[in-house]
């Protein structure tokens, strides 16, 4: 059982504290044992059926089409992954893919558009992919090259690949972020592509350490209606960059259940190892250990909080406070975990073992959603601005 002291800080509520209990209850009765590593695709069903069976993907897309409350609340998502990834990290992946695919309808979609695509996705009836990243570039989104050209009046057609695209091969839909316009930020759009759609292709499964659905997509003339644009043409940049706000902190937030993991194992072992007359505990170095990893992990839930307490607060930007959540959330989860395998020496290199999950679970965290590179550089430029500004 993790600590649960932080949910008296400050920024949760009441029914942060009751939406958390419920989680751990989900997680700790259903996570573990719907996962198969040695089939992700129906472990990722599984798991978002029984996450929309138990009300939790309501937390993920808004009301009224299926969500919970009329906004995002990211304190909830934070809590939720958090909570997920202590158990499973491929339940955490599952419940994330549902509201970061659906994000940019959730925020940028019509009337018309939320109504038709959120409701399974809370339900856990649907799946959803956020197709951004291109083979030749994951960081620089102003420089992508899918291209969407205007096929008569109400169609597009869209040519071009996607890599790295989480839930690829699964998905029942994508959000596919592609150019329409000008080089740069400025011509960009998104649309939704319907899985099974004519020219839509998944040419390549990719397989990584810690294995989840993961695809190369290959869109050959595919025709898309211009009614599933989200937002206005040549918004998509601003499209993808908001969305991001809201879900780096989440990432961070899955580090972080990912380092109280680590911790607890940690623990528990250092506790019951004998050594040297006394267990592991005992010894002035593994108690160093053990203080560095509790304050990574305090640091990782402050900088989380905080940036998810700023959004839910009303800040209509949060980039610098997402990107500094991230960073710190999981740059801190990948030493905390690493501190763990030590602790456990042999035991924690062992194919099987908690730890050793961990560490394979943990490392996408600092490259996904902006690699801590590309959160650095978006937090020293919103610094150098605003001293500008002074
Ligand atoms: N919300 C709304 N608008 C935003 C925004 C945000 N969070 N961030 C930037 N914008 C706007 C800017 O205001 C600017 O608008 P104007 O042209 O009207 O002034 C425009 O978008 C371009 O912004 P910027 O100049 O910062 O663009 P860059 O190309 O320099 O952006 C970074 C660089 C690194 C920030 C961006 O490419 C990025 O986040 N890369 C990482 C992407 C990523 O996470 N990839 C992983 C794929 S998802 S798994």
């Amino acid at each position: 059982m993790p600590d649960t002291s932080f949910l008296r800080w400050p920024f949760f509520d009441e029914p942060h504290r009751d939406l958390r209990a419920r989680v751990e209850r989900f997680a700790g009765e259903q996570a573990e044992d719907l996962v198969d590593h040695g089939d992700v695709d129906g472990s990722c069903r599984r798991l978002v059926a029984a996450l929309g069976e138990a009300g939790i993907l309501r937390h993920a897309v808004t009301a009224p089409h299926g969500g919970r409350a009329e906004a995002l609340d990211v304190r909830s998502l934070c809590l939720i992954r958090e909570t997920l990834a202590y158990r499973a990290g491929l339940a955490d992946f599952a419940f994330a893919m549902q509201g970061l695919g659906t994000g940019p309808i959730t925020l940028f979609g019509t009337a018309e558009q939320k109504a038709r695509y959120l409701p399974p996705i809370a339900a856990g009836t649907a799946l959803s992919a956020f197709a951004l990243s291109e083979p030749e570039g994951g960081s620089d989104v102003a420089a992508l090259a899918c291209l969407a050209e205007p096929d008569g009046q109400d169609h597009v057609r869209i040519t071009g690949e996607k890599t790295w695209i989480s839930n690829g091969g699964i998905a029942d839909r994508y959000v596919v972020f592609c150019r329409t316009g000008e080089a740069g930020p400025r011509g960009q759009s998104a649309f939704v592509v319907e899985a099974g759609s004519a020219g839509f292709t998944v040419p390549e499964r990719i397989d990584t350490i810690a294995p989840h659905p993961l695809a190369r997509l290959r869109f050959d003339a595919c025709r898309v209606p211009v009614a599933n644009r989200i937002g206005p043409d040549g918004a998509g940049f601003k499209v993808a960059m908001a969305t991001l706000d809201v879900f780096r902190s989440t990432v961070g937030a899955a580090a972080l259940g990912f380092a109280r993991r680590a911790l607890d194992e940690a623990l528990r072992y250092v506790s019951g190892r004998r050594s040297q007359g006394g267990v592991l505990a005992d010894l002035q170095l593994v108690q160093g250990t053990l203080a560095a990893m509790v304050a990574d992990v305090d640091g990782a839930a402050l900088m989380v909080y905080r940036a998810a307490w700023t959004k839910d607060a009303g800040a209509p930007r949060i980039s610098r406070e997402a990107s500094l959540a991230k960073w710190i959330a999981t740059e801190g989860a990948q030493r905390v975990v690493d501190a763990a395998v030590q602790l456990h020496g042999g035991t924690g290199v062992r194919v099987g073992s908690k730890v050793e999950e961990l560490y394979r679970d943990v490392r996408a965290l600092r490259i996904y959603e902006g690699a801590t590179d590309v959160q650095k550089v978006i937090v020293a430029r919103q610094t150098l601005a605003e001293f500008a500004g002074r």
